[in-house]
């Protein structure tokens, strides 16, 4: 395990290997002043740096400064969180989570022509999108877009056709379904839905949906996708029970059915993560807010090498609060 980043504090990673490197895309925490509240006012960040490796356990990170700010996107209201980056034909493309002008979490897409930037962004938010925490996962030539989070991130404002509720939103009761995270395909050119956002399903072992009270393994925010073995991984943050969880399926849509947990609670209230293969071993990047003496808000980037069992199942790794 090492810290990435010692003199800055960064959170939310997305990993990716570009052109022989790892490329690191996380969110960058800093001391705004905002107090703390339920709906995570107080994670007020205004730019995006990009680093990059190609050493996980030992070698230099290069940070490549600020890529894209606030005020250089047309549709920006605060709160740049959660942000993730694909690559196609020689363009790469920034996915990120912003509130409009109107306080209402939009993802928006910005555009490179290298893995370090600098990012453009688009006049506008994707069309009908909503909610945080995009994650874009390639599968045999078509991208795939997972994103939501409760409480602070929005998603409980929207039924599953996508549509904002008139009330401001609700969550199922206990025994219900669990609000799920959505997936789409994206536009050939990388800027759109191609299609109205799906439910992620999650189920048990018995092929029932986890429910709206089950908080050690309902879905609430940072969604990650990754293949392995020919399965399907989504892994993700339970938010106020502050797991990282996985589940597996058979395709990208799912349903897929929930396995165990990835890493016990952190230092810090949010956990988020992403999962990288890297020179034939596998990466859990994360963040927890150690160095901060515990300010959930100023979070610092973590790497540590993630597991497999023979039967393709993940080893549980140890958060840094040990209870
Ligand atoms: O960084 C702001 C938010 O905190 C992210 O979007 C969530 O996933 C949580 O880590």
């Amino acid at each position: 395990m090492r810290y990435l980043v010692p003199d800055d504090y960064m959170a939310d990673p997305a990993v990716h290997l570009f052109n022989g490197k790892l490329y690191i895309y996380p969110s960058h925490d800093w001391e705004s002043g905002v107090a703390e509240d339920d709906t995570g006012d107080h994670f007020n960040m205004k730019d995006y740096h990009v680093f990059s490796l190609d050493d996980v356990e030992n070698g230099k990170v290069a940070d490549h400064g600020v890529v894209l700010d606030v005020k250089d996107i047309p549709w920006a209201g605060r709160q740049l969180w959660d942000s993730d980056v694909a690559h196609k034909n020689g363009k790469y493309y920034l996915y990120f989570s912003l509130k409009d002008k109107n306080d209402i979490f939009r993802l928006g897409v910005a555009v490179a022509d290298r893995p370090e930037g600098p990012f453009k962004a688009q006049p506008d938010p994707i069309r009908g999108s909503f909610s945080i925490d995009p994650c874009v996962f390639e599968d045999n030539g078509s991208h795939y877009i997972y994103y939501g989070g409760l409480w602070g991130g929005q998603l409980q404002r929207y039924n599953l056709k996508n549509k904002a509720y008139e009330n401001g939103g609700t969550y199922p009761a206990n025994n219900e379904s669990a609000i799920p995270s959505r997936v789409a395909k994206l536009s050939g050119d990388m800027l759109q839905f191609a299609e109205e956002p799906r439910p992620v399903a999650l189920l048990d072992k018995g092929g029932s949906p986890i429910t709206a009270s089950d908080n050690n393994r309902r879905f609430f925010e940072a969604s990650w996708m990754h293949k392995y073995n020919g399965k399907y991984y989504f892994s993700y943050s339970t938010g106020d029970t502050h797991f990282l969880c996985y589940a597996t399926g058979d395709n990208p849509y799912g349903p897929f059915t929930y396995q165990g947990v990835i890493l016990t609670p952190v230092v810090g209230w949010t956990t988020h993560h992403c999962i990288t293969e890297y020179k034939g071993k596998w990466y859990l990047f994360h963040h927890d807010s150690v160095p901060s003496g515990g300010k959930t808000w100023l979070r610092s980037l973590k790497v540590t090498e993630l597991k497999y069992n023979n039967d393709g199942s993940i080893q549980t790794i140890e958060g840094s609060l040990k209870i």
